[in-house]
């Protein structure tokens, strides 16, 4: 089977690869193709995601939700369902795991299956099932699904052992590719600390780091750090 696996595209200052896309990739990609698209890499619209699903042609297509990610994700399951009603769609991540029946409810009729919890386990499990056409998806560890109308929640399971887990996937989601969004790690850690500085204390690094701004990306990046920071002001100056 063909997994599509996408992070939505949102307004968080962290821009890397999702480390539950790449280890669920590494538990499945034995017996399956799977392909990561991360929309806040590619800047890729709720509109244009139909491209991406088109592009890939996968038999599933799962997203990962955060809660702050929630009316998008709802969107962009709206826009691939509507235009792709064979695929199967999957939904997992930080707000499932947090409130899953009711997630899951709310996001009827455009998400087929929902994983609540970690899913390295389960998943697995669920693509080989679809596959033998078993859709009864007998003890599927954190799978929510309907039965005749009726939501099942399956108890989820833990990796008791990571090591066992393997690396993410990180050829499929390619690291480098990162770097041209002006977003790697020491530079998101130390644009923080000097965007902080600068505004505390020094107009020169301020101006330094207006200077060294390489995209428009980067200068939306850096407005809301300054953002942050007048939102941090306050506690800082009573404390
Ligand atoms: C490390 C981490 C980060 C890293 C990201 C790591 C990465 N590149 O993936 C960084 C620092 C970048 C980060 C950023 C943010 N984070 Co964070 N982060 C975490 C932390 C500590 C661990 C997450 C993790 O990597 N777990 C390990 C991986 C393997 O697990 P996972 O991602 O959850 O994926 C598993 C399951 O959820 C599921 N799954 C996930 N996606 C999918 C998709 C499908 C289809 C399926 C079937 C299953 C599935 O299977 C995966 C494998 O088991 C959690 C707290 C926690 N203990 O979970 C907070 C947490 C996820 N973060 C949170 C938040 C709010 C954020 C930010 C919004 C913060 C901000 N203000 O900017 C940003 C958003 C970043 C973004 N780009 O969207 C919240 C989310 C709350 C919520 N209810 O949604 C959490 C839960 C912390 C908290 N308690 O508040 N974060």
């Amino acid at each position: 089977m063909k997994v599509l696996l996408i992070k939505p595209n949102n307004l968080a200052d962290h821009i890397q690869p999702s480390l539950g896309h790449g280890y669920l990739a590494t538990q499945i990609r034995a017996n399956h193709d799977v392909v990561i698209h991360d929309c806040i890499k590619d800047n890729t619209s709720i509109e244009q995601i139909n491209k991406i699903v088109a592009r890939h042609n996968p038999d599933i297509i799962g997203i990962q939700c955060y809660t702050f990610d929630t009316p998008k994700v709802y969107r962009m399951f709206e826009t691939i369902k509507k235009a792709f009603p064979d695929k199967i769609t999957v939904v997992g991540g930080a707000h499932i795991s947090s409130i899953p029946i009711e997630f899951f409810n709310q996001f009827q009729p455009y998400v087929d299956y929902a994983f609540n919890s970690e899913a390295e386990i389960g998943f697995s499990k669920f693509l080989a099932a679809l596959e033998r056409g078993d859709k009864t998806f007998p003890g599927i560890e954190g799978l929510i699904w309907r039965k005749n109308g009726q939501m099942v929640s399956n108890l989820p399971a833990f990796v008791q052992d990571l090591d066992k887990l393997g690396f993410p996937a990180w050829d499929l989601m390619s690291p480098a590719s990162y770097v041209s969004v002006g977003m790697t790690r020491s530079e998101l850690l130390a644009l923080k600390r000097q965007a902080f500085l600068s505004f505390h204390f020094n107009p020169k690094i301020f101006l330094t780091n207006l200077l060294a701004i390489k995209s428009f990306r980067h200068f939306k990046f850096f407005l809301r750090r300054f953002y942050h920071w007048i939102l941090m002001r306050p506690a800082a100056t009573t404390a």
